[in-house]
């Protein structure tokens, strides 16, 4: 029998690639970008090309556990509704909340906003997206009365100017890069960058604007003003808008200083922007996780709507969503401030029309508590009853570890996931096992508001069950039976499609009425459609026809005013401490760590550090860094570069308790938000940093895992077992003993080398001839060639202990193409000895790059590096 491919899409970032998955009919498969979806047409990224690699039972939940016990579906989910109806019954509804997120699929989804909402009668549901989205979901309502992109993708085919303000779209949304990349390519498209780092999205860019961390509303207000005194408004569209004029005023006579730019550079941006009609306007995280994120939003969407750029071909605002289904989250209602179908919780009318359309006993009128407030409730004593899905908060969170000690003493915690190897699972009193992308099927909503369809592609484990049956199953045994008697998500996905025709009825923009008679065949063959879909309306962009969703029908300009971080850097914590992503990993690692290939990108976590910070610190390149802030401590490697300003630091957010213990970076973060959209303030948290002084530095390999119990330690995955950093103070006596420990290894032989003089130790455990474990231990960071021993054990002979390759194959250096594995060094040695000029080049020889693209902008900077090298020799 031939494997047949099946069309779904990535359950990634909120490009929503299209992808192709083909079974390898032994629980793998094989991926490729999907030529005819209109998000990707057929590009993929590191992390999407990956996906085969991560669809392992290797950590998978298969029983539901109560109290770290296994047990069987009826026990774990009577128990569960019991415990939420009692507290329901003695407390009331809103002792009760759901923390869920925007990778659920829109029909889960919807279940548990219905659930919550509509029969429990409490509106504690809250998501992640609040951590992402909910600036921008704020701000598109202030200006637009509802929460819509107005553009789509083909306007960055079509842009002359592409801005992106705190986004490493290279990183973070790097198929949208790439499809930039392209636009500059083919029509000379120029991209300016606004980011307080240079980040790899600064390749190809005509402008970086290094700006001060929390400075860009002064950006955006001085260019609204410029936009007001040289005469680049758009009266006609003008009229559709009100406020503008009160905000021209509060735009005039901006300061630039908390900018930290020069006056020709922010004159030398306006120029680009006034001289260039088609703009493009991409914001992520740098705008929306701040405590001034929904202003900063409306600073952007005031130059759009005061020059008309927008919903127009080329032209827009664009904030692009995070999780592959952050939009879909708000089109269901699962922010605790929403309705379903961007209907309002606090509109009478709405409240009724929906309570009809559900037979709901009641709806709550008044919002409900958002994620910050509700673990702060939930540390109070206030929730009593907490079900935490598809989300791993006490990792995520900001001051995560109140939230893991608030998650810890909550009466009664369910958590559905895929793995119980999470800092929230180890927690719970009831871990229930999610199936898993690529075994269940549904829709997501992508950034430019396309619908796609995920769909099963292998079978799910046998103890596995999707979200929306969960969460069904649950509210039938509290007893709302009716409600909740789905056979399949085409069934749930009808019904919320007919309730958005209710939404259209009342005017509302989000409307895909026009699916809601779907036949299961009809539901399963669903082609990517962006909403809306009703008789009314489809496809399309927002706004250009100047009808917006406020009463009157009018946009509006807000008057911004800035505001510094709530964060104040002060003697004690001087740094400024910016947290964001990397390019192979996803959020807390659960799936992109079980890929060799991507955990080898960036193996370890780190801090990066000015190198005039550094020298002023005395820490030197591959030291440990102790990072302090008023909330908590971390312990990370040094990464110094001067891609960061003076005075502020970067931190991935991606490490956790299970991989790296010392490197929560939430840990930091103070728990403060934007006062309209409740949104954390991730990007600006305060810090101090010292030089950490370990006693023992150590590198291990291992054919299994470890879980070492010292200062410091950091774990990913390789082809052949395990690579682990270590360090830790005081003395340890006999390392051989304290290797056994640590690899769990009491009698197999060992090669030692061992100085007890110099603190230095070389160990390696064989199992017959095999290589299954090594260490390497010195009293300063350990100065070995890792990259080729974390191709060890399959390949380890007996010269394993020098710690250096052999002489005929020379170290790869840290991978930097994930797709053929192709290391730094070889890079470099093949840019010196044959003078690759360019990236092309560097592919032909090489292959490096030539796959998904992702690493095309760092192979540019190696470029860039040796050229300069080169000129300056
Ligand atoms: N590889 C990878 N891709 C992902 C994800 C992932 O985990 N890994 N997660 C997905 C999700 S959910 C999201 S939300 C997106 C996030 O995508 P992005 O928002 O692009 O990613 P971040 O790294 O969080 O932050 C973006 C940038 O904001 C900058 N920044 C910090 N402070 C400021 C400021 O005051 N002003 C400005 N202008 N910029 C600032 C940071 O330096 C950083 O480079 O990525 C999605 N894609
Ligand atoms: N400091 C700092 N903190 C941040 C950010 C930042 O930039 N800086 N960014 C914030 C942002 S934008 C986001 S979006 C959040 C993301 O943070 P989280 O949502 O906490 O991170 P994930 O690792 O995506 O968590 C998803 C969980 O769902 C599980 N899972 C996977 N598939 C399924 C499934 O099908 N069903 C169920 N039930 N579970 C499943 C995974 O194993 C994992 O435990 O982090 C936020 N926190
Ligand atoms: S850009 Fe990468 S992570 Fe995002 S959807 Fe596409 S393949 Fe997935
Ligand atoms: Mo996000």
């Amino acid at each position: 029998m031939t494997a047949q491919t099946i069309k779904s899409t990535c359950p990634y970032c909120g490009v929503g690639c299209g992808v192709l998955l083909t079974p390898d009919g032994q629980g793998g498969l094989a991926v490729k970008g999907d030529p005819d979806h209109p998000a990707n047409f057929g590009r993929l990224c590191s992390k999407g090309s990956a996906l085969g690699e991560t669809v392992t039972l290797d950590e998978r939940l298969l029983t539901p556990q109560v109290n770290g016990a296994a047990t069987d579906w009826d026990s774990a989910l009577d128990l569960v509704a019991r415990k939420f109806r009692d507290t329901i019954d003695t407390y009331g509804p809103d002792s009760t909340a759901f923390y869920v997120s925007g990778q659920l699929l829109s029909e889960d989804y919807y279940v548990a906003n219905k659930l919550m909402k509509g029969f429990i009668g409490s509106a504690n549901i809250d998501t992640n997206s609040r951590l992402c989205m909910a600036s921008s979901v704020a701000g598109h309502k202030r200006a637009f009365g509802t929460d819509t992109v107005p553009g789509t993708y083909e306007d960055l085919d079509e842009a002359d100017l592409i801005v992106l303000v705190g986004s490493n779209l290279a990183w973070c949304h790097p198929v949208l890069h790439q499809r930039i990349l392209a636009a500059k390519k083919k029509r000379g498209t120029k991209l300016v960058v606004i980011d307080p780092r240079r980040t790899n999205s600064c390749d190809g860019a005509e402008m970086h604007l290094a700006v001060a961390p929390g400075g860009d509303v002064p950006i955006f207000n001085r260019l609204l003003s410029a936009i007001h005194d040289r005469g680049h408004t758009d009266p006609d569209f003008l009229t559709h808008v009100e406020g503008a004029e009160a905000a021209f005023a509060s735009a005039a006579d901006q300061d630039i200083t908390p900018t930290g730019l020069s006056e020709g550079a922010i004159e030398a941006f306006i120029d680009l922007w006034l001289s260039h009609e088609k703009v493009v306007t991409i914001y992520s995280q740098g705008v929306n996780q701040s405590s001034s994120g929904t202003d900063k939003v409306n600073a952007i969407l005031n130059c759009h709507l005061a020059t008309g750029r927008i919903g127009k071909q080329g032209c827009g605002p664009f904030s692009v969503t995070g999780q592959p289904n952050a939009m879909g989250g708000r089109e269901v209602g699962g922010l605790a401030n929403m309705l379903a179908c961007h209907l309002d919780l606090e509109n009478a009318d709405h409240r009724a029309a929906v309570k009809d359309f559900w037979s709901a006993p009641a709806i709550p009128d008044a919002a409900g508590l958002k994620a910050v407030d509700m673990f702060r409730a939930v540390g109070e004593g206030r929730i009593k009853a907490l079900w935490i899905i598809h989300t791993n908060p006490a990792v995520s969170m900001p001051d995560a570890n109140a939230v893991r000690d608030a998650i810890a003493g909550c009466d009664f915690v369910v958590v559905s996931d895929i793995t119980a190897q999470t800092d929230t699972a180890r927690l719970a009193d009831v871990i229930l096992p999610a199936t898993a992308w690529g075994e269940k099927e549904g829709t997501v909503t992508n950034s430019d508001r396309t619908i796609s369809r995920q769909r099963t592609v292998l079978p799910a484990p046998d103890g596995t069950r999707p979200d929306w049956d969960i969460l069904a199953d649950v509210a039938r045994r509290m007893g709302y039976g009716a409600a909740f008697d789905y056979a399949s998500p085409a069934e749930i996905f009808r019904e919320y499609a007919a309730l958005s025709g209710i939404a259209g009825g009342f005017g509302r923009d989000f409307d895909i009425s026009g699916l809601a008679d779907l036949t299961d065949t009809e539901y399963s063959a669903l082609e990517p459609t962006r909403w809306p879909v009703s008789d009314g309306k489809t496809g399309g962009r927002f706004f250009a026809d100047g009808q917006f969703y406020h009463p009157g029908g009018k946009g509006r300009m807000i008057p911004v005013t800035y505001r510094a971080p709530a964060a104040k850097t002060a003697r004690k914590y001087p740094f400024r401490l910016n947290t964001g992503r990397i390019r192979d990993q996803w959020h807390t690692m659960t799936r992109t760590a079980l890929s060799p290939r991507l955990s080898a990108h960036l193996a370890e976590p780190f801090v990066e550090i000015h190198p005039e910070d550094a020298a002023d610190l005395s820490i030197a390149p591959a030291d440990l860094v102790t990072i302090q802030s008023p909330e908590g401590t971390a312990i990370l490697r040094a990464r110094i570069t001067d891609t960061v300003q003076r005075g502020t630091t970067f931190a991935p957010m991606h490490w956790t308790g299970e991989t790296a213990p010392s490197a929560r970076i939430d840990a930091l973060v103070a728990a403060v938000t934007d006062p309209i959209s409740g949104q954390p303030e991730s990007k600006a948290a305060v810090a101090r940093l010292s030089r950490f002084d370990a006693d023992w530095y150590a590198f291990a390999v291992s054919a299994r895992p470890v879980a070492p119990d010292c200062a410091y330690w950091a774990r990913a995955r390789t082809h052949s077992g395990w690579r682990v950093e270590l360090a830790g103070t005081g003395t340890i006596a006999d390392w051989e003993a304290e290797a056994r420990r640590l690899f769990d290894l009491p009698d197999l032989p060992a090669l030692s080398l061992i100085d007890v003089q110099r603190g230095a130790a070389r160990l390696a455990f064989y199992d017959g001839d095999t290589l299954v474990a090594a260490l390497f231990v010195s009293r300063t960071p350990v100065a070995v060639m890792r990259d080729y021993l974390a191709s060890l054990p399959s390949e380890g002979g007996p010269d394993v202990l020098s710690g250096r390759t052999p002489a005929n194959r020379p170290d790869p250096g840290p991978v930097l193409c994930s797709c053929f594995s192709v290391g730094v060094n070889t890079i470099l040695r093949a840019i010196e000895t044959d003078g690759l000029m360019t990236v092309e080049a560097v592919g032909a020889a090489l292959s490096a790059g030539t796959n998904c693209g992702s690493c095309k902008p760092e192979i540019a900077a190696l470029l860039a590096q040796t050229n300069l090298r080169a000129a300056a020799e």
